[in-house]
């Protein structure tokens, strides 16, 4: 299968994206929800797996395990508005699943989801994780996935990320309209990168009681080992080995996995002005992130 060239950006509805996330618009735009959808929405690399193989075990550990040997999450677990050439479409895959709940993962900002899934009061969960984080994972995923434009060396990366020159936009927009979301839409729940790193057992209690969901202790046990950084890493329902346009000998996909990784790339000024940046440019100051735990 030939690669598709690197993607320009353009303005798509006031937010910076490529055709391989909008390509599909109308079909995405027209998507039929069913009330027991759950979606999954991030900004990219905020830890979207993670939380998708989390649900995907709790919903579906006990009665769908020989999919655990096949089928990889990417396709369980459908990513809405992609459109790759010569690919399946994630509306397509969403539209074909036959489970109940649909997992629905989307980067989509919130202005930009289809109104079917507010329409049938579907329950969304988002995952936010500390920009500086985010900026790091991204740099070395655009390396290894020509879905992005490429990323050119780490200084010039990181003030477009801060500028907001990257698919679905600035980053503190994406994190404060969700934000905003939560405060009228009940269900929507919000979750941090940080805290699933610092206590997983705390945050699958509370994400199962969002979710009417009481696993017992043992299968809790089992989902939190599952679940691991190590453990995914290692499983190639999640590690997205043969996933297409991603080239995993640049960068894994499973890369680091940490909180604070961003020290490894951030000059000292770097970081200043990151910080500085975000202080001014997010909007709610109830929303805080932590750059290490
Ligand atoms: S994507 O492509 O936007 O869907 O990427 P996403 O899944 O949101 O984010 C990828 C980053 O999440 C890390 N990751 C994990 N961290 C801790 N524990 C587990 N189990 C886990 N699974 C995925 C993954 O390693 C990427 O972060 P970095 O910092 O690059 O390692």
């Amino acid at each position: 299968m030939e690669t598709p060239p690197r993607p320009e950006l353009f303005d798509f509805h006031g937010v910076s994206m490529t055709k391989y996330f909008t390509d599909n618009w109308d079909n995405v735009k027209n998507f039929k929800a069913k009330a027991d959808d759950i979606v999954i929405a991030t900004y990219p690399k905020s830890g979207t797996t993670w939380v998708c193989y989390l649900l995907d075990r709790l919903y579906f550990g006990k009665t769908h395990p020989e999919k655990e040997t096949s089928l990889p999450l990417y396709i369980r677990v459908p990513f809405l508005e992609l459109c790759i050439p010569g690919h399946p479409k994630g509306k397509d895959l969403a539209d074909e699943l036959t489970i109940t709940p649909r997992l629905i993962k989307t980067h989509l900002p919130v202005q930009l989801v289809p109104e079917t899934f507010w329409e049938h009061n579907c329950r969304v969960i988002y995952v936010a994780r500390n920009p500086k984080d985010v900026a790091v994972s991204h740099f070395h995923f655009c390396r290894m996935n020509s879905i992005h434009p490429a990323p050119g060396d780490w200084d010039g990366f990181l003030q477009r990320f801060m500028d907001g020159n990257m698919a679905y936009g600035p980053w503190h927009e994406h994190v404060d309209g969700w934000w905003e979301k939560k405060q009228t839409y009940p269900k929507l729940h919000y979750i941090f990168y940080e805290d699933l790193t610092e206590n997983l057992g705390q945050e699958i209690d509370k994400l199962c009681s969002f979710l009417d969901l009481s696993p017992s202790a043992e299968e809790k046990e089992s989902i939190i080992s599952a679940v691991k950084f190590d453990r995914m890493k290692d499983n190639k329902v999640t590690n997205f080995t043969n996933a297409p346009l991603m080239n995993l000998k640049l960068s894994p996909f499973m890369r680091n996995g940490k909180v604070g990784d961003w020290k490894s790339h951030f000059t000292v000024a770097q970081s200043e002005q990151c910080d500085e940046h975000y202080k001014q440019k997010i909007r709610n100051p109830a929303l805080q992130f932590r750059t290490e735990v």
